[in-house]
């Protein structure tokens, strides 16, 4: 008999599919992606993650997961599909927690478990979950369990991150949150804290990433007022962050991934109340347009330029490109013209880019090797921190580049060592 069913094999699906299979619960993981699902039945992970694929290997090797197409009944189902997000509407895409929805009230049984841990906005599990459910003819709280139970791992680390963090469970009954706390006391070493309802457990999820977001833009802002002043703002910012309730972010390129730039939006799906958020989502964004700026204040025009850009992860050590500031910043150079300035994308380009990224293997972006990348650039921007760019040494930068100007957006390189080698520096 099948325990939990996972439903969605993806970043968050597959590693929380694995814990529990490898915490001694029999787990089917479901994906409707046939390729998806025989890659993994293969032993092949679809996506970069450290220490991931010896992880489920070693839960499909007991026998306590298997990954399918086919869905099972079982006595808890975790829906853990993606939220797409609508970068016009600025809203949610709730479709595959419906549909994923539907598919368990076909196989929803009596006092059976639901858990949504997909990011969603809020009020999402009881107004658009639990009516899909209920459509079986059992009642949420009454006939079967219903709850929120965001995930928190930060990818790079998800492991160690699924066991360490805290989790948060709100059920729409105080059995619904005692039944999914108990499940997540199997591998959760850290604390559980009980949300008085689904909506709150959401809210709560949504406040953490837009937390984050709003604390970047404050340090983003104040990278662009140190940088007025000549004032170094790392610098500041770490003398500030030694007082005891300080704690400032750091600033860069811009925010990527799949959560910081889009939950805060989340928070406005049924509110026309944001305001410091969406500022901070605005400031995150023109970073990249930002350091345009400062290449034109350097180089003058970039039209006949070649700009060399480090990293299109959209944070270090990974290779996950979504919304990265790196791959936007590309994508802005490319729209500048001969005059310098943005234009539409349909009137040609005016500046060569070399990419280079250790990380990412997309064939869709003509990746270059590190020295194919910078050959011939007048500027290299340094926009993700993959250990492999610390270590980057400027003498083959100096034989390569045909000038000498560094943009560290991540101020990763050793700043005096660079201009020792004659290299103009400019860390964000
Ligand atoms: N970044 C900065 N400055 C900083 C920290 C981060 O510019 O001081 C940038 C990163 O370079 C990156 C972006 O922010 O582009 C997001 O990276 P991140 O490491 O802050 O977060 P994610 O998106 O990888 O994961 C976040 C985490 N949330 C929090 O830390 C509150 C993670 O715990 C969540 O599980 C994850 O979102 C999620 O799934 O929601």
């Amino acid at each position: 008999m099948t325990d939990i069913c996972v439903h969605g094999l993806g970043y968050i699906g597959l590693p929380t599919a694995a814990i529990f299979a490898n915490s001694g619960f029999e787990v089917v993981g479901y994906d409707i992606d046939r390729d998806v699902v025989r890659s993994l039945q293969d032993g092949d992970i679809h996506f970069e993650e450290p220490g991931l694929d010896q992880f489920v290997n070693k839960a499909q090797k007991s026998g306590n997961l298997v990954v399918t197409t086919d869905v099972e009944p079982a006595e808890t189902h975790i829906i853990c599909v993606p939220t797409p997000f609508d970068t016009e509407t600025k809203e949610a895409n709730l479709d595959y927690v419906k549909s994923a929805g539907e598919t368990v009230r076909d196989n929803l049984r009596e006092d059976d478990l639901v858990i949504l841990e997909s990011t969603v906005p809020p009020e999402t599990t009881e107004q658009v979950l639990q009516p899909i459910l209920e459509r079986s003819g059992f009642k949420a709280g009454e006939d079967f369990g219903l709850a929120h139970c965001p995930e928190t791992v930060l990818p790079g680390n998800m492991i160690n991150e699924l066991r360490e963090n805290d989790r948060i469970v709100g059920g729409i009954t105080e059995k619904s949150t005692e039944r999914a706390y108990q499940l997540y006391d199997s591998f959760v070493e850290s604390d559980i804290h009980k949300a008085s309802n689904p909506s709150t457990a959401e809210f709560a999820k949504l406040i953490q990433n837009t937390f984050r977001d709003t604390n970047i833009a404050l340090a983003n802002e104040i990278a662009i007022l140190a940088h007025g002043y000549g004032i170094d703002s790392r610098e500041s910012i770490d003398l500030a962050n030694e007082h005891p309730r300080v704690n400032i972010h750091h600033p860069g390129p811009g925010v990527g991934g799949h959560c910081l730039p889009i939950d805060p939006w989340f928070l406005g799906h049924n509110s026309d109340d944001l305001n410091i958020i969406s500022k901070s989502r605005e400031i995150n964004d023109g970073m990249t347009q930002y350091i345009i700026k400062l290449l034109q204040e350097s180089l003058g025009t970039l039209s006949g330029k070649k700009i060399s850009i480090l990293g299109v992860a959209y944070k270090g050590n990974v290779g996950d490109i979504r919304q990265s500031p790196g791959l936007k910043l590309a994508r802005e150079l490319q729209l500048i013209q001969s005059d310098g300035q943005s234009q539409s994308p349909m009137e040609g380009t005016g500046v060569d880019i070399g990419i280079h990224d250790p990380h990412v293997s997309d064939q869709t972006l003509n990746l270059e090797s590190l020295d194919m990348s910078i050959s011939n650039s007048d500027v290299c921007v340094v926009t993700t921190d993959h250990d492999e760019f610390k270590e980057l040494n400027p003498e083959k930068f100096n034989s390569l580049m045909n000038g000498n100007l560094i943009v560290d957006t991540k101020a990763i390189l050793d700043q005096q060592w660079w201009e020792n080698h004659g290299f103009d520096m400019i860390r964000i």
